[in-house]
């Protein structure tokens, strides 16, 4: 595949594939405590792109009722030796916005919360702890940080400067209305979708949903049956990962260690079964 490689993320990489289009690679790699981990999981990148390639579909109606397309053109008519874990997709203009939809509180979500009872200029009630749903989801948009660094979250006021109201007010309401239909489609599978972030760009005018979409390495998916606010929940694909890590005495700072092979195992088994939870279908 000798396609010039226009970006490459921490566990998948961009080629111009000619035409305007790009083709989006996701690899086996995994992440855990902001390192890439030396040891892939069998399948990973083919599960993320099925589901996302899934979601567009679930997502079409909501996008169209909004005057709005997705990115995709094929996952089939892609190089042989991606196959299954490529897309081919229209090239946009991408906006400089991360799109976060929160509908229950975690994460940074919390660290903000706690410190200002608010994240930026989103107000929250009282009395929430790490976990808690939120009375209504809610829009915290962040710009992509330097290599290396975390999103910084930043205040609608800062997206209307970046993009302009106009484009500012239809990422808002998109993001809320493609979280709302991922969660009802997630909750009927027993699962909580925490948060997700979207990424748009644009096309002849069109707001373009873009990227992967509600995967687990875009999401957090948290099982519903363990859900319990009040402290952290375990992670739906990476929680045998993060325990054996702390377990393993590693640093978080050197290089992570190989992983064990049952760990390696159960969370490819995690990956394929929210898959088949989510969509109702075998992973092939
Ligand atoms: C685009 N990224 C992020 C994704 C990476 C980096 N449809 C598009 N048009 C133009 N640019 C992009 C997209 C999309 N999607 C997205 N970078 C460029 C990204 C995957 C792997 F390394």
């Amino acid at each position: 595949m000798n396609l010039p490689l226009l970006a490459r993320g921490k566990v998948r990489e961009v080629y111009d594939a000619g035409d305007d289009r790009l083709l989006l690679v996701a690899s086996d790699r995994i992440s855990a405590y902001d390192h890439v981990l030396p040891t892939p999981i069998p399948d990973k990148g083919r599960v993320l792109t099925q589901l996302s390639v899934w979601w567009f579909d679930q997502l079409a109606d909501v996008l169209a009722a909004h005057g709005a397309q997705h990115h995709l053109l094929s996952a089939d008519d892609v190089p042989t030796e991606v196959a299954g874990r490529a897309m081919l997709v229209r090239r946009l203009e991408m906006a400089p916005v991360e799109c976060v939809a929160r509908g229950y509180l975690s994460g940074s979500g919390t660290v903000e919360y706690r410190r200002a009872g608010a994240i930026q200029d989103v107000v929250l009630p009282a009395g929430l702890v790490e976990g808690s749903r939120l009375p209504e989801p809610v829009y915290t948009p962040s710009t992509k940080a330097e290599v290396g660094e975390h999103d910084e979250a930043i205040t609608y006021a800062r997206t209307v400067e970046l993009v302009g109201a106009e484009q500012a007010a239809a990422l808002r309401e998109l993001t809320l209305a493609l979280y709302r239909r991922g969660s009802e489609i997630a909750a009927a599978a027993g699962i909580v979708l925490a948060d997700t972030k979207f990424e748009f760009g644009v096309a002849g005018g069109t707001l373009v949903l873009a990227d992967e979409v509600l995967t687990p390495d875009s999401s957090r998916f948290w099982p519903a049956v363990t859900w319990s606010p009040g402290a952290t929940q375990p992670s739906y694909d990476k929680q045998y990962v993060r325990d054996w890590l702390t377990s393993s005495g590693w640093d978080r700072q050197s290089a992570p260690p190989e992983l064990p092979e049952d760990v390696v195992a159960a969370t490819r088994e995690r990956y394929v079964s929210a898959y088949e939870q989510l969509t109702g279908t075998p992973f092939s």
